[in-house]
């Protein structure tokens, strides 16, 4: 006995297009100033919002919608949109947090955001105004993930360039801080919520990090965000110093799964 036909390419390319135009996936980052969510959303989505390393990178409450031309599938290029919702970092000013946090709660309350990315710098330990916030908004967050950014710059700051990776003593202290951070936000929130450590500058555990986002996303939007991935492996190993091309082909080969292209089978019919 045989199955459907297949649907051929371009009709399978038209109707995912015509998904993202209704509606696209939409990612909401929220955190404090400067913790890097600009940064994250342009690592992950090829995106480029405002970074800045000094005053506030983002200006204003904002919704963008990019268009991303999508290379993951196999023999198609896919025109896909992606709205991030994003405020300046909470807690820089105090005048404005009221704003931020009652706009942050009406677009979620109106289900208008897939998920919710909450990031956190590895380095600030003071965890009271997240704790505060994430309490606030508990109510309105179903699908959240906790992102602890910027672990490059754990102590002792001995980052190892050579493999772009932690060195050993700062992937201890990762470890401590993943628990640690996990057990104090995670009790502000009214389910369960998973934590990942990351570097949005070094790409080190982007994959991690988008699995996880795929993971809270609604099962029938996950295809899309898993079309709008922008990254790969090289991303990560061309930051690498010390390796050789073997070197990186051999450890590219290792994780070479998840950069693997997407099936046109695989989206949904
Ligand atoms: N070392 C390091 N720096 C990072 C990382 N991610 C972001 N940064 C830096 O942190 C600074 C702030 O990054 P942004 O992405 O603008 O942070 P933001 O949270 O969007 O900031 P606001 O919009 O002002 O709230 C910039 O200088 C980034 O280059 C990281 O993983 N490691
Ligand atoms: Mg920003």
């Amino acid at each position: 006995m045989s199955g459907p036909k297949p649907a051929p390419l371009d009709l399978i390319v038209k109707a995912a297009e015509e998904e993202f135009n209704r509606r696209p996936p939409t990612i909401c980052v929220i955190g404090l100033s400067g913790v890097g969510k600009s940064s994250t959303i342009n690592a992950m989505f090829g995106t480029h919002k405002r970074v800045s390393a000094t005053t506030r990178g983002t200006n204003r409450f904002r919704t963008d919608v990019f268009e991303i031309v999508s290379q993951r599938m196999e023999g198609a290029a896919i025109k896909c949109a992606l709205r991030v919702l994003d405020a300046p970092g909470l807690g820089e000013d105090v005048s404005l947090d009221e704003n931020y946090l009652s706009r942050y709660r009406h677009h979620l309350k109106d289900k208008a955001c897939d998920m919710v990315l909450w990031i956190v710098a590895a380095r600030n330990r003071a965890l009271a105004l997240d704790q505060q916030y994430l309490t606030r908004l508990a109510d309105v967050l179903p699908n959240v993930l906790i992102g602890i950014n910027q672990v490059d710059l754990v102590e002792p700051l001995n980052w190892n360039a050579g493999i772009n990776m932690p060195s050993r003593e700062q992937d201890k202290a990762v470890k401590e801080i993943v628990e640690d951070r996990h057990a104090k936000l995670s009790k502000c929130l009214r389910g369960q919520c998973k934590t990942v450590a990351y570097s949005a500058l070094k790409y080190y555990n982007l994959q991690s990090l988008f699995a996880a986002c795929l993971d809270v996303s609604p099962p029938d939007r996950r295809w899309m965000f898993d079309l709008l991935k922008s990254f790969s492996t090289h991303d990560w190993l061309n930051k690498a110093k010390g390796l050789s091309a073997a070197q990186k082909q051999q450890l590219a080969r290792a994780y070479i799964k998840s950069d693997e292209k997407i099936s046109a089978e695989s989206l949904p019919g």
